[in-house]
């Protein structure tokens, strides 16, 4: 019996303003990542459109998160780096898979909820689709694992429950057809056409929070730019962000748990640890006990060396956009015969005939 193929998978979208937050709880997982697994890394447009766009922003747009994902050093020839869109196989699978999840589940996704916010009636049925789509992004290369942030995760969990489903729905379909995969669901071994994808959301930066305020999660559709560092701002800008960001009067605490109730100080200190690679605890034990205006410049300064390199990089690729858009071509190209082989199988499985 054949095993699902370790893959991964992500996506970012091109809404502008990327940040430090799309940097620590996802990008830089995907450049760890490649090193022992094959990696689809995606450019996801179509999710863009779930809210307006001005067309040619979202081409600036698409450029710069391709940029940002070569910048962080992700291979593009060992890998595979394509923008969405130009793989109609991912929207063909997700009206599929529209048609295999339930009302019910999407009525609880959560970002949904924030995103329409009380307008729900004036909300496009993209947006509230948008985990049907996201579930087809990962599942037309049957992706096994996804690093993505905290934010995600229930959307992943949906992705799961489609995959479920469907192998459930079709399975005698999938065993006609010997399309079946062995794989373990608790403690039994189910056999399937799609893997039940595993998250990765892990590290000290799953959820960066804003930088005036350590309730809401660091976001590009803040108005303020002060909330967030983004990939693109420069050395001043970024160490005058860290100075302003909002805390509290007390100085560090000297044991971890002392970050309780201290939202902003446990955001400054998670930003600091997953940047300089240790632990929270390690950062306690370095600064415990110091002032702010302490750790900020020190905090500062690291953000600088890890983050200037990136946008000075990602300045000179945006700088020559034929090359960016030969890499999505190219990417596109290899992406599209693989969501052309699953498609093949899909049509096969629910009786289409080609
Ligand atoms: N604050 C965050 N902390 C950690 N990870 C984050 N991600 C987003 N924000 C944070 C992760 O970045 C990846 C790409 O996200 P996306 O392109 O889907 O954008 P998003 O989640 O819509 O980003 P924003 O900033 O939150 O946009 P708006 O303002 O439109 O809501 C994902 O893996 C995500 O988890």
């Amino acid at each position: 019996m054949s095993q699902f193929t370790p893959l991964v998978f992500s996506g970012v979208q091109p809404t502008g303003n990327l940040h430090l937050g799309n940097y620590l709880g996802a990008i830089r997982k995907f450049v760890a990542l490649q090193a022992t697994n094959n990696c689809i890394y995606c450019v996801v447009d179509l999710h863009a459109i779930t809210v307006p766009q001005d067309p040619k922003e979202l081409s600036r747009s698409i450029r710069e998160v391709t940029a940002a994902f070569l910048a962080s050093g992700i291979d593009p020839k060992k890998h595979i780096v394509f923008n969405q869109s130009r793989v109609p196989q991912h929207a063909e699978l997700a009206w599929i898979f529209n048609c295999i999840a339930r009302m019910g589940w999407l009525s609880r996704m959560t970002q949904f909820k924030e995103k329409a916010g009380k307008d729900r009636e004036n909300a496009s049925v993209g947006l509230f689709a948008y985990p049907t789509l996201m579930a087809a992004d990962i599942l037309v290369y049957r992706g096994t694992h996804v690093p993505v942030g905290d934010d995600q995760k229930q959307h992943l969990e949906l992705a799961r429950d489609i995959a479920q489903k469907f192998n459930n729905d079709f399975s005698d379909r999938i065993a006609e057809l010997g399309l079946g995969v062995e794989m373990a669901v608790g403690d039994t071994t189910v056999n399937g056409y799609f893997p039940l994808t595993e998250p990765i959301i892990e590290g000290s930066a799953t959820r960066v929070m804003s930088l005036r305020d350590g309730l809401k999660k660091m976001s590009k559709s803040d108005p303020s730019d002060l909330s967030r560092i983004n990939l693109t701002d420069d050395a001043d800008t970024i160490a005058k962000k860290i100075r302003k960001a909002k805390t509290d009067i007390e100085p560090l605490p000297s044991e971890e748990e002392g970050l309780e109730a201290r939202p902003e100080a446990d955001n400054l200190v998670g930003i600091y640890a997953a940047l300089a690679d240790i632990s929270r605890a390690q950062v306690i034990r370095d600064f415990g006990g110091q002032q702010f205006s302490q750790f900020k410049p020190a905090l500062a300064d690291l953000a600088v060396a890890k983050l200037a390199p990136i946008a000075d990089e990602m300045r000179r690729l945006v700088g020559d956009p034929a090359h960016i858009d030969a890499v999505l071509k190219d990417g596109g190209e290899r992406a599209g015969a693989i969501a052309e082989k699953t498609m093949g199988d899909v049509r096969d499985i629910l009786g289409m005939l080609r």
